[in-house]
C-alpha cells in the first residue's frame, strides 16, 4: 500500500488524564486536511498558538499549541500534526471526536504510530523495541540501556555484521557464478571464510554475556516469605517506605501476593509480600500459601523472614534457593538475645522501629549490582535477539565447518545467517547481494 492510500491516525499521546497539558498527534496524508479543518494552519515546524473550533458548528473546543510537521522527516515518516490541548478529559473528548468526523481520519491502534516509523523505515526493529523500553524504563540503568538500544547500539552492530556477510556472500556468488570471467581473481573463498570465522567469534562473544540485558529489563525478584506473623508484610512496607501491605496481628492477613517496585541505586528490584506460611483449613488461606510457595520459588532471592526470638528453625525453607535470613522483632528482645542474633549471614532487624534494616537494604543494593553487573554494556536485551544471532552462528559455524570445495553449501549458509540477522532487525532485502556483486565486479558490462 502506498503511503498516500492510508488511512490517517489520530491519538491521544500523553499520560492519563486529567493534566496540565494532552497531546494529540495526528499523522498520515490527511494530517494537513485534519488541522486545517481544526485551526488555521502554521508554518511547518513552528509551534503556533491556535484557536481550535469545531469543523462543523465552529464552536471553540480548546485554545491550543499547534504544529504542523510535513513528511518525510517526522518521527512516523509521514505527515504529521500535534496539538497541545489543555489536558482535562472534556477538552480532549471534543477534540478527538472532531478529528473523528474529518474524512479520512480514524483513532490509531496501539503502537500504530512507531509500525509506521519501521514501515517507513525511520526505525529498525530493535530501536523500535528500545522505544517501549524507553517508555517502560523505571530505573536509570533501565533507562540507559533502551536508549543506547533505541539508538542502534544492537541494530547499528547487527547491520554491520549483515554488511560484511553479504561481501562474503558476494565472493563466493561471484566464485560460482562468474568463475569464467576474467577480472573475477581465483581465491574468492579463502577470504569469504576469514569474513566468516570472524563475525563467529564477535557473535559468540556478544551472547556470552549471562543474559545482563534481559536481567535487566525484567528486574530482580525478591520474595518475601517465612511463617505467618513473622513481619513480613511490616518489612514491606519499610523497605517501599509506604504502607503498600496490610500489617495486622492476626496471622494469616496476608493472602495475595503484593508487589511493590523499587529502585535500589539505579536497579530495577520487584519485592513480593506473600502469604505466612502454614497448614489451613480456610480454603482462602490455602490458595495464599500455595501462591506464596509459587512466588517464591520463582524469585531470584527469597528473604525468609521469622521473628528473632524463635529458635530459628525454619520448616519449609528450600535449600537450593538463593535465600537470607531476616531475624525480625528484635526490639522484642533483651540485651544478651540481640547479642546472639548477631549472627553472620542473618539480618537481625526490626520493622517495626526500622532498627537494622539499612544493613539488609545496602545489601540488597549490593546484590543487585552484582545481579545486573553493569560492565560493558550488552547488546541483547531480549529473547529474540538472542534466537537470530544464535541462528546466525550456528549458519556460519556450519558454512566453516563445509569440506572444500561446496561453494554452494557455504553460500546457503551464509545467505541463511544474513536472513537471520536481517529479521533481526526487520530488513530482509536479497538485493542487496546483487548490488555488492555489481559494483564490485562490473559484470554488466
Ligand atoms: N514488636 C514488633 N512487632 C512487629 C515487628 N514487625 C511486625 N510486628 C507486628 O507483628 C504483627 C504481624 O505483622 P505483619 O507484618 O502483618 O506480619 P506478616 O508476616 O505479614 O503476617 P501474615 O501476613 O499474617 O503472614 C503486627 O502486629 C505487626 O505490628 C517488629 O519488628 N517488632
Ligand atoms: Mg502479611
Amino acid at each position: 500500500m502506498s503511503i498516500s492510500d492510508r488511512a490517517t491516525i489520530f491519538a491521544l499521546s500523553s499520560g492519563r488524564p486529567p493534566a496540565a497539558i494532552a497531546v494529540v498527534r495526528v499523522s498520515g496524508p490527511q494530517a494537513r486536511a485534519a488541522l486545517e479543518a481544526l485551526a488555521k494552519l502554521p508554518e511547518p515546524r513552528r509551534a503556533a498558538l491556535r484557536r481550535l473550533r469545531d469543523p462543523k458548528s465552529k464552536a471553540v473546543l480548546d485554545d491550543a499549541l499547534v504544529l504542523w510537521l510535513p513528511g518525510p522527516n517526522t518521527e512516523t515518516g509521514e505527515d504529521m500534526a500535534e496539538l497541545h490541548l489543555h489536558g482535562g478529559r472534556a477538552v480532549i473528548a471534543a477534540v478527538l471526536d472532531a478529528l473523528g468526523r474529518v474524512p479520512g481520519l480514524r483513532p490509531a491502534e496501539a503502537g500504530e504510530f512507531t509500525r509506521r516509523a519501521f514501515e517507513n523505515g525511520r526505525l529498525d526493529l530493535t530501536a523500535v523495541e528500545g522505544l517501549a523500553d524507553l517508555v517502560f524504563a523505571e530505573t536509570e540503568a533501565q533507562r540507559a540501556q533502551a536508549m543506547r538500544q533505541y539508538q542502534g547500539l544492537l541494530g547499528g552492530r547487527a547491520e554491520n555484521w549483515r554488511q560484511r556477510l553479504i561481501g562474503a556472500l558476494a565472493l563466493i556468488e561471484a566464485r560460482i557464478d562468474f568463475s569464467d570471467e576474467a577480472d573475477v581473481p581465483e581465491d574468492l573463498i579463502g577470504p569469504a571464510l576469514h569474513v566468516a570465522r570472524e563475525l563467529l567469534d564477535e557473535i559468540e562473544q556478544t551472547l556470552r554475556d549471562e543474559h545482563r540485558g534481559e536481567r535487566l529489563r525484567e528486574g530482580l525478584t525478591v520474595a518475601i516469605a517465612g511463617p505467618p506473623n513473622a513481619g513480613k508484610s511490616s518489612l514491606l512496607n519499610r523497605l517501599a517506605r509506604r504502607e503498600a501491605a496490610i500489617v495486622s496481628p492476626y496471622a494469616g492477613t496476608t493472602r495475595d501476593v503484593i508487589e511493590v517496585h523499587l529502585d535500589l541505586g539505579g536497579y530495577p528490584v520487584t519485592l513480593l509480600d506473600t502469604a505466612g506460611v502454614r497448614d489451613s483449613d480456610d480454603p482462602v488461606e490455602q490458595e495464599g500459601v500455595r501462591r506464596a510457595r509459587a512466588r517464591a520459588e520463582a524469585a531470584d532471592l527469597v528473604l525468609w523472614v521469622e521473628e528473632a526470638r524463635g529458635n530459628g528453625a525454619a520448616e519449609v525453607r528450600n535449600e537450593s534457593k538463593k535465600q537470607w535470613i531476616v531475624r525480625n522483632k528484635v526490639d522484642l528482645l533483651n540485651s544478651s538475645q540481640t547479642e546472639s542474633t548477631q549472627r553472620g549471614g542473618t539480618f537481625p532487624l526490626s520493622a517495626l522501629t526500622g532498627a537494622g534494616v539499612d544493613p539488609l537494604v545496602r545489601a540488597l543494593a549490593g546484590y543487585a549490582a552484582e545481579y545486573f553487573h553493569t560492565g560493558e554494556p550488552v547488546l541483547v536485551t531480549r529473547q529474540r535477539h538472542r534466537d537470530a544471532l544464535r541462528e546466525t552462528a550456528d549458519a556460519l559455524g556450519r558454512a566453516l565447518a563445509a569440506p572444500g570445495g561446496q561453494e554452494e553449501l557455504i553460500a546457503e549458509e551464509l545467505r541463511l545467517a544474513a536472513r537471520a540477522l536481517g529479521r533481526l532487525t526487520g530488513r530482509v532485502d536479497v538485493e542487496d547481494i546483487l548490488d555488492v556483486i555489481f559494483r564490485d565486479f562490473c559484470i554488466g558490462k
